[in-house]
């Protein structure tokens, strides 16, 4: 019988008193034969139903309010689980809001899956006016990695499972699955839609790196005097923990980890460079870059900050358009992170040579300085406080909680708490990754907190926690183990600028001196107003015991912060001086 001859007249149905489903079952039986435990997002037409039957299914539904959140949630489900996070929005403006989130997550190698209804295809497709009319297949196409939509009941399964394997196989990404209002009242007979769903196989299979090309890598890191490895979030995504230490223990090279790959291995690990990293960009010799793209996150490979001295280029990878995207790879390995790091841990097992001494001596002199001068930076006990003495706190507490979860962003409060706080798990820290993007922190926090059951710690600059502020109301009603440490420095960047005409505040500034905490009260949570480094460690412990949704209001010196952050430089100059 054809897929569409499956559709079957429900009155005649019922006269012969057959078992029927229909495309709102099919969507749920679908999604939870392959597992996906949780779908994220805001209800409403033609999907509000989709969502309570999914959570009278034994899904869990969490309802947000507003999809970018919903989204961002999914998709930080699917890098801490390997699986698709799935988000579910209403047609047109619901399915613009989460598409931002698929896009971040498209471009940061998240697997997810946005889910949107949409209008009748007929009326679209005319230009006629529908209710929340968009062509929203040929949006989504250009912002993810696969974009399909399913006309008939019979072919939900099949359009789940396209979906999953294009989310999670090769580089993983977002996945945009249209679902028109009318499939979800399209009725087919029960037993037939069973045998329609499909159960995805092995939906991210390994992929390994052929001997050659282990050779070739393993010829030139042998040939290194000053050999680095750069662990990027591809390698906290790929969860090949042991291998990657084994890697780097065996070998006695020492790493570099980027900002989502802090805590493979610990901050603290003697092999880590984190605190020499311009000593080693600049003077390494040999670079074997793992799961990390050569973005404008490491300068492109080249200019200042990697010096003049040559340098190769190893680079592990699944995507194998991803080698020379900006500078010659000596030793491209395509394949699956797993799979080359045991390779690569083969070929090391016997004869491997340490990389010689005046390296490694000379990377633990220039940590030790710098450690040195950041430790009393920590240490300045400053009023009204400061970010440093801020995050001394905060660094205090994830040293004593090493499993809580990390969330971070703005731009003084991302760039110095990446630099101050150590890791010491993997996946435990989650930021605003390659966009550097506002407004991941709630749906962060709510993913991370209903993905893991671990307690979350949310550092938020002022202006980054309002782009998902509102979310507060989420924490509180799911009553999840988060706290939110807002460093309220009254702006963007800095809270001190003016509009030089004195009509209106500065275009950088809030109200000053707001108090973020109520909001959290306002829902029947926790606040805290701080004002030092020992009241702020006091907060967070307590909050951390209880686990009750708390957001604690640190001020900090409005003067303190410099514009942008640490990437200042990338702010286009005017040329122009008006008199
Ligand atoms: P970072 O921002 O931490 O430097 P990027 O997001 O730039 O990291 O790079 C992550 C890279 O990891 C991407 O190029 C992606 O293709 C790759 N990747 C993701 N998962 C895997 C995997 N399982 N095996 C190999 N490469 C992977
Ligand atoms: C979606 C531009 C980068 S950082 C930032 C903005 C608005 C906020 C910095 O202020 P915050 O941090 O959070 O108070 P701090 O500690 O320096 O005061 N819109 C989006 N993404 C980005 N990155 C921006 C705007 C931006
Ligand atoms: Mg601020």
């Amino acid at each position: 019988m054809s897929a569409v001859a499956q559709v079957i007249d429900v009155n005649a149905a019922v006269e012969a008193e057959q078992e029927l489903t229909d495309g709102f079952h099919l969507v749920i039986d679908a999604l939870k034969l392959n597992g996906i435990e949780t779908i994220y997002g805001v209800p409403g037409i033609p999907i509000t139903d989709l969502g309570r039957m999914a959570q009278a299914e034994g899904i869990r539904v969490v309802s947000f309010r507003h999809e970018q959140n919903a989204g961002n949630a999914a998709a930080i489900a699917g890098f801490l689980t390997k699986k698709p996070g799935v988000c579910l929005t209403v047609s047109a403006p619901g399915f613009l809001n989460g598409l931002t989130a698929l896009a971040n997550a498209t471009t940061n190698c998240f697997p997810m899956i946005l889910i949107s209804g949409s209008s009748e295809r007929e009326i679209v497709d005319l230009q006629q006016g529908d209710y929340e009319e968009m062509d929203q297949l040929a949006i989504a196409k250009p912002l993810c990695k696969a974009a399909f939509r399913v006309l008939h009941a019979a072919d939900i399964g099949i359009g789940v499972a396209r979906a999953i394997r294009a989310a999670v196989s090769g580089r993983p990404g977002g996945v945009y699955l249209d679902l028109p209002a009318k499939l979800f009242s399209q009725v087919m007979d029960a037993a037939e839609g069973e045998k329609s769903l499909v159960k995805v196989i092995d939906a991210a299979p390994e992929q390994l790196p052929s001997p050659a090309a282990i050779k070739r890598a393993l010829d030139v890191l042998k040939s290194a005097k000053k050999p680095l490895i750069i662990l990027g979030k591809g390698a906290a995504y790929a969860q090949a923990d042991e291998e990657i230490r084994s890697l780097i223990e065996t070998s006695g090279i020492p790493f570099l980890p980027m900002s989502m790959a802090k805590g493979i291995l610990p901050d603290t690990h003697p092999l880590s460079a984190g605190a020499a990293r311009s000593t080693v960009l600049k003077d390494s010799d040999v670079v074997l870059l793992i799961g990390a793209r050569l973005n404008w996150l490491l300068s492109h490979g080249k200019g200042k900050t990697w010096g003049d001295a040559p340098k190769k280029f190893i680079q592990v990878d699944i995507e194998p358009k991803e080698m020379d995207s900006n500078v010659e790879i000596a030793a491209p390995l395509v394949g699956d992170i797993g799979s080359v790091v045991a390779a690569l841990n083969q070929g090391i097992k016997s004869g491997w040579q340490a990389p010689p001494s005046e390296w490694t001596e000379a990377i633990n002199a220039r940590k030790e300085v710098n450690i040195s001068k950041m430790t009393q930076r920590l240490l300045k006990n400053s009023s009204p406080m400061d970010f440093h003495s801020a995050l001394g706190a905060l660094k205090q507490v994830i040293k004593e909680r090493p499993d809580a979860i990390l969330v971070n962003e703005g731009a003084n409060t991302l760039d110095l708490a990446r630099g101050v706080i150590d890791m010491y798990q993997p996946r435990k820290r989650l930021d605003v990754g390659t966009w550097g993007v506002m407004g991941i922190g709630m749906g962060f926090a709510v993913g991370a907190a209903v993905e893991t059951g671990k307690p979350v710690l949310a550092v938020e600059g002022d202006s980054a926690f309002g782009f998902s502020g509102m979310e507060v109301e989420t924490i509180c009603r799911y009553n999840l183990p988060v706290t939110v440490v807002i460093f309220n420095n009254n702006g963007i960047y800095r809270g001190t600028d003016t509009d030089p005409t004195g009509r209106d505040p500065g275009t950088t500034v809030f109200v000053p001196d707001s108090r973020y905490d109520k909001m959290m009260e306002a829902f029947g949570g926790v606040g805290y107003h701080v004002t030092t480094p020992d009241e702020l460690k006091r907060a967070v412990d307590e909050a951390m015991d209880s686990g009750k949704p708390t957001l604690i209001n640190a001020v900090i010196d409005p003067a303190a912060g410099s514009e942008s952050g640490n990437i200042g430089s990338l702010n286009p100059q005017s040329v122009v001086k008006k008199k």
